[in-house]
């Protein structure tokens, strides 16, 4: 953190960024952004962005906003007007990246699934350990907790207007995958990804579960399928989610599919579907809770209503009705537009960036931690090891 300049100006924090695909670039949205919507802290600093090709980094720095290219990242670690490492690379690297910026001594933040394995996982979370004892912080970007609907049915759950939870149930569907002529992106390639549908969307289901219900699953039961098992090879032009094949193909080594039930300490069930295959749903994640005392449902592809069923009310006018989250009272709206203007995807990154920087101005723990990251990792690996096993019931080690 570099507190110099005049009295009037904001201590800063220098961003080093890696990776500017997709990932790169919503997290370009949320540094670029935050500081001009919200009154923080602490100014981010778009140092440098990092990225392996020279001229296509060149390129992306200058259109997302990065004063830098860098095409090391241990030389983007390594610069001193860096503070904090952003990192937006496929998930076969963030264990490496994060924990040697951490032994650096820079804050993290790292984009989700936070690890392909849970041994990968487990060292992250001891560097974050070891590094809270000097100050430095680090985060999972599991971004969907900044959605300001969800975060006020958290709120809602927390206050008890649910009462005791039966059920939660969350999908999230997609359907980018099923045309069999789509190439062997990263995505679906086990060492750079991890896994398919369950890492990429369940991981964001199981993280929304957990933050909801405010507890850990105890144990899942599972069943994955990969559909398409043969794929052209990528060529030059695709990217993780498009492209067109070249010559060649080869084996997809990740689920395209992952359905899995779970079970809370409290007794409440879950039930939880990632998919890379329903047709017609595009980015379709949805969430109810059922309590003793009333049920709450929200789906991203309209994320700025909440809808609540009051149990406790006369029968006669029961039902859901719609909340619209878009109220300077609601989670994270006080810095945006004027009462009933709503928000959309990309916010969620620039709530994301925020958070992450009030907490490092305030020396306080961010979440999701790496702790609550490496969390998430033991339910995947449950899932997978259930589903290996015709859906045996695999408890999640606490
Ligand atoms: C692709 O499935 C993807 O971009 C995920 O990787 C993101 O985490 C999610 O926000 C949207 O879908």
């Amino acid at each position: 953190m570099n507190t110099s300049g005049s009295e009037s100006e904001r201590p800063t924090l220098g961003v080093g960024m890696v990776g500017y695909a997709f990932m790169g670039a919503a997290h370009s949205q949320g540094w670029r952004t935050a500081g001009r919507v919200f009154d923080l802290p602490l100014d981010p600093v778009m140092t440098a962005v990092c990225g392996r090709d020279p001229d296509a980094v060149r390129a992306a720095a200058r259109r997302l906003g990065w004063a830098a290219a860098e095409t090391d990242w241990r030389a983007l670690i390594a610069r001193e007007d860096v503070q904090l490492v952003d990192i937006c690379t496929p998930g076969g690297s963030h264990a490496e990246i994060a924990v040697a910026a951490l032994e650096a001594g820079k804050h993290v933040l790292c984009e989700k699934p936070l690890a392909n394995t849970v041994e990968e996982a487990e060292a992250m979370a001891q560097a974050a350990r070891r590094a809270r004892a000097h100050g430095r912080l680090a985060m999972v970007g599991f971004n969907y907790r900044r959605v300001p609907a969800l975060a006020l049915a958290r709120r809602m759950v927390q206050d008890g207007g649910l009462g005791a939870l039966r059920h939660v149930r969350v999908a999230y569907l997609q359907d980018w995958l099923t045309d069999p002529g789509f190439p062997l992106t990263w995505r679906l390639r086990r060492e750079e990804a991890g896994s398919g549908a369950l890492g990429d969307l369940g991981s964001h289901a199981v993280d929304i579960a957990q933050y909801l219900a405010g507890e850990p699953l105890a144990g899942v039961s599972a069943l994955t399928e990969t559909f398409v098992r043969e794929r052209p090879l990528p060529a030059r032009d695709a990217a993780g989610l498009s492209g067109t094949g070249g010559a060649g193909r080869g084996e997809v080594t990740v689920d395209d599919a992952a359905l899995f039930t779970g079970r809370f300490a409290s007794g409440a069930l879950a039930s939880f579907e990632a998919t890379r295959f329903a047709t017609g749903r595009k980015n379709a994640l949805t969430v109810e809770l059922n309590g003793e005392r009333g049920s709450l449902a929200f789906d991203l592809e309209r994320l700025n209503e909440l809808a609540f069923h009051d149990h406790t009310g006369p029968a006669v006018s029961a039902g859901f009705r719609r909340i619209l989250v878009t109220e300077p009272e609601h989670p994270y709206l006080e810095g945006w537009w004027p009462p009933g203007h709503g928000l959309g995807y990309e916010h969620t990154f620039v709530h994301q960036a925020r958070d992450l920087l009030c907490a490092v101005a305030a020396g306080e723990q961010p979440r999701p931690s790496f702790d609550d990251g490496l969390q998430v990792q033991r339910v995947l690996a449950a899932v997978e090891e259930s589903a290996a096993g015709n859906s045996v019931y695999v408890p999640v080690p606490a």
